[in-house]
């Protein structure tokens, strides 16, 4: 078997982007406006997200509106945000197969959700908020498998539902510092 480079592997890259970019600029233009303007290494980032979409059997309208219900929640997407992103989207993995599948997509659309209304009452996730949502999901795992299993989860949706979650989070930040 052939080993892909570099060099083809950043090209496919650039091109899932563009394909997706194409489509985004009639069914969301501002989502493509501000994804458009993301630099090289930002693309590749967003390719990671779009990768995650790959792949399960979905047509490619569908696998397009999925990526848009995590990346319409950023709010001014940039490739730092998307790196976050990415970071994030990996704990939500927990079959580990690079895919979100529905129910991963879910939980992910959940944390996205409460945690866009943690420093602004609105529905879009500033980069603040995601590092504290990247915070969050690092301090719940707790046997460090870069997974958030069932019962850390119920653990971090305790902690939000308590209002204790941003003491523990912050304190533990603040410690790792
Ligand atoms: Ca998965
Ligand atoms: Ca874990």
């Amino acid at each position: 078997m052939r080993v892909m480079s570099r060099i083809e592997l950043d090209e496919n890259a650039k091109l899932q982007v563009e394909a997706f970019l194409d489509a985004t600029r009639e069914e969301d233009p501002g989502l493509a406006r501000s994804l458009g303007a993301l630099d090289e290494k930002g693309q590749l980032e967003l390719a990671g997200v779009l990768g995650r979409f790959d792949g399960r059997g979905l047509a490619p309208a569908q696998q397009r509106l999925m990526a848009r219900r995590f990346l319409g929640r950023l709010r001014k997407p940039t490739g730092h945000g998307l790196v976050i992103a990415n970071r994030v989207l990996d704990y939500l993995d927990r079959d580990g197969d690079a895919r979100l599948n529905d129910h991963e997509a879910s939980v992910g659309l959940e944390l996205l959700d409460i945690f866009a209304r943690v420093e602004s009452d609105n529905h879009s996730l500033s980069e603040r908020e995601l590092e504290l949502l990247e915070g969050a999901v690092r301090f719940f795992d707790r046997d460090s498998n870069r997974v958030l299993d069932e019962g850390e989860l119920q653990r971090l949706r305790a902690a939000i539902k308590d209002g204790t979650l941003f003491s523990t989070v912050g304190k533990s930040t603040a410690t790792k510092a």
